[in-house]
């Protein structure tokens, strides 16, 4: 399939024009090492979330998303907080700031009306964590970044606390090429995640994974690891925190990076006392709100029970 280099140079310009710090493009017939999630999935390291089951070959066939597709535009915007000013209640980076799903999907609305300014045959759609994506395999055969030890997207220069999205676009794109993996003998993550969820190989067993437990699973969390839930009340950074790729980054995007004021100086005790009113004010227009009032009461439980 011949290329348009020119018109793949000024789509990358546009993306940062649009504030995307990084951008990529993957082959539409990448291989995306399906392998691996199919055995993620036999293994039922996928805990509970059924939706991860369906549309499987459609996550690992981009082509079938959009008539006519020829490659996929991958972009990063990162999340690195430039200062931790948060309280005891342990919030996950990427939910402190406004919700990376709303932004990210507008920015790549604006940046889809310029491609099809430049150039009127585009035809193109944006995902934004859509659940049949395999968003960091995309990212890394378009040299965005490697994947990790931890099982993360680790870009160069910016480390893995970006959040990623794509478009699927009919445009003969010029691929690039994927990024050399640069753990070497590291194994921080692993040896940091307090659960053993990471069982090698970058494979993430969610049923222990603190992530997992605090914003997808509702209902009760094993006794066993109630007392390795420490101050977790939404998501958990610790494979990541450790890492050195993630040490003296720039600060992120102001948007994502900078704590939104009702969770700044956020300790268990307030949440203990949310009532659904409060809960709603706090994380309106953040991703936080994917866990619900229930579960952030249970977690801010456990996270008392853990401090003492
Ligand atoms: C389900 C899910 C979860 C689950 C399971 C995570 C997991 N590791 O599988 C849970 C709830 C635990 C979770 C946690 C988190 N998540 Co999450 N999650 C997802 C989701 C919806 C699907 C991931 C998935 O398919 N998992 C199954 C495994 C098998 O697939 P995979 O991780 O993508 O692995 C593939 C690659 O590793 C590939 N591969 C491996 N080596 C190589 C090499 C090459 C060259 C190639 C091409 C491919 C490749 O093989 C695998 C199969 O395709 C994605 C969004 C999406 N649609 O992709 C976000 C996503 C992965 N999550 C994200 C984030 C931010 C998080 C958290 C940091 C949030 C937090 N702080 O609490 C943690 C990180 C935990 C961790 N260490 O992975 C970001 C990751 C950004 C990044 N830099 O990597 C994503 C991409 C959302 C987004 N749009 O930005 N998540
Ligand atoms: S997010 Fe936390 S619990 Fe999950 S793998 Fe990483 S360190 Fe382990
Ligand atoms: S902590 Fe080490 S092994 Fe883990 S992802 Fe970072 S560099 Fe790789």
């Amino acid at each position: 399939m011949s290329v348009d280099r020119a018109l793949t140079k000024a789509v990358k310009a546009l993306a940062g024009r649009e504030g995307f710090a990084r951008v990529g493009i993957a082959p539409i017939d990448a291989d995306l090492n399906s392998q691996r999630f199919d055995r993620w999935l036999a293994e039922g390291m996928g805990a509970e979330m059924a939706y991860m089951a369906r549309n499987v070959r459609k996550r690992h066939r981009p082509a079938k998303l959009v008539a006519g597709a020829r490659s996929v535009i991958c972009l990063a915007v990162s999340y690195a907080p430039a200062a931790e000013t948060l309280g005891d209640a342990f919030i996950a980076r990427y939910a402190r700031g406004r919700d990376y799903h709303k932004l990210l999907k507008k920015r790549c609305h604006r940046l889809m009306d310029r491609i099809g300014a430049l150039e009127p045959s585009f035809d193109g759609r944006a995902f934004v964590d859509a659940a049949p994506v395999a968003e960091r395999a995309l990212a890394a055969a378009a040299g965005i970044g490697w994947i990790g030890k931890n099982g993360c997207l680790i870009a160069p220069g910016l480390g893995s606390y970006v959040v990623l999205c794509e478009i699927v676009s009919n445009l003969p794109l010029a691929p690039d090429e994927p990024v050399a993996a640069q753990c070497g003998d590291c194994d921080a993550c692993i040896g940091a995640c307090p659960t053993g969820a990471l069982v090698g190989d970058g494979m993430l067993d969610a049923r222990r994974c603190r992530s997992y437990l605090t914003i997808e699973h509702r209902g009760e969390i094993d006794r066993e690891l109630w007392p390795l839930m420490d101050a977790c009340v939404f998501g958990c950074d610790d494979c990541q925190t450790v890492c050195p790729h993630n040490r003296d980054l720039p600060p992120g995007d102001d948007d994502l990076a900078r704590p939104r004021e009702a969770i700044e100086r956020l300790t268990i005790g307030d949440v203990l006392d949310w009532s659904g009113d409060d809960w709603d004010a706090a994380t309106r227009g953040s991703a936080m709100r994917r866990a619900t009032h229930e579960m952030f009461l249970r977690n801010a439980a456990l996270a008392a029970r853990a401090s003492g």
